[in-house]
């Protein structure tokens, strides 16, 4: 069984993990977002793919992203010495965006880096970053553009976000990215943020097409339960870019792309305002408190 996963960072890597509970001989790939990387310290950090990394390889952090128990000591000299300090760079981390900087300078694609790290740190699944190329998730707030993790970390997601853009949108897909999309027996959409997860994925040629021709296929979890975002500023966004803050506010949005709509228990009564969305609506607790929530949730969206 082949199975694809369209994944941010914290939600998708853990539904990533219920998936291969669930699923223990299934050929995984996750597809990662990339609109989120950045230049810190002169090293390119790329936090959704390596909390996928991380959380695969049995290593993350305690905040769903970092390395578990991870030290600061660059991270307090930089401070000492008057640096950046918003974007906290543990120790452990910094080796691996010493490792791809230097790769990425030397001409390597960052999906063979991000392949063959996954393969030293003994993860089973398939890691592919959406593309190779430079695409940015920029937000366009009342105080200006943004980059994302400036607006997210270092303001807070504080600015009112007044629409959302993508630099380098139409970026080539990595390789290995649309086949896995057209040749996987399922798509599961993970419970990621429809807006700054999922969209810069399908800002990459070629995805946003290779998911409607298959959408009859593709499950969607919700990421939001009775109106609030289970992780992240999903609420704000869905509010201020004039959504219904809603888990049928996201059905909406990702109904040309998604044939069944997974949402939370709690959400029951709205099963049906799904459904004249033209979804199939599957009901199911969604929130993935331990790992066997996480895996009775990806046992759902795999048999549903
Ligand atoms: N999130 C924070 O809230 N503060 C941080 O300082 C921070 C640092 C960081 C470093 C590496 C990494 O892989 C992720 C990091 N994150 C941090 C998480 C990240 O900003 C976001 O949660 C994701 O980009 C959204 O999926």
């Amino acid at each position: 069984m082949r199975i694809t996963i369209l994944s941010g960072g914290v939600g998708g890597a853990r539904f990533t993990l219920g998936v291969l509970a669930a699923l223990p001989d299934a050929e995984v790939t996750v597809i990662a977002n990339v609109g989120d990387d950045l230049e810190h310290w002169g090293l390119h950090v790329s936090p959704d793919v390596d909390t996928v990394l991380y959380t695969l390889a049995g290593r993350v952090g305690a905040a769903g992203w970092g390395v578990r128990d991870d030290s600061r000591h660059a991270l307090a000299t930089v401070r000492e010495l008057g640096g950046a300090d918003w974007f906290i760079l543990g120790d452990h981390d910094l080796g691996l965006h010493v490792v791809r900087t230097q790769r990425l300078a030397a001409s390597e694609p960052l999906s063979a880096i991000v392949a063959d790290v996954a393969a030293r740190m003994g993860v089973g699944a398939r890691i592919l970053p959406a593309t190779d190329a430079r695409l940015r998730t920029v937000m366009m707030t009342d105080e200006g553009e943004l980059a994302f993790q400036d607006w997210l970390v270092r303001r807070r997601a504080e600015p009112v976000v007044r629409s959302i853009r993508f630099d380098g949108a139409g970026a080539p897909a990595a390789p290995g990215v649309l086949e896995a999309i057209a040749t996987a027996d399922r798509v599961l959409l993970a419970p990621s943020n429809p807006f700054i997860s999922l969209d810069p994925i399908l800002a990459v040629a070629g995805v946003r097409e290779a998911l409607e021709s298959r959408r009859a296929t593709v499950v969607a979890v919700s990421p939001i339960i009775a109106g609030r975002a289970v992780k992240g500023p999903l609420g704000e966004l869905l509010d201020w870019l004039g959504h219904e803050r809603s888990t049928v506010g996201v059905a909406r949005y990702l109904a040309p792309l998604v044939g069944t709509f997974v949402l939370d228990a709690a959400d029951r009564a709205r099963a049906a305002d799904v459904r004249a969305l033209g979804l199939r609506p599957v009901v199911t607790d969604t929130l993935m408190a331990d790992a066997a929530a996480r895996t009775a949730l990806a046992h759902v969206a795999l048999t549903t």
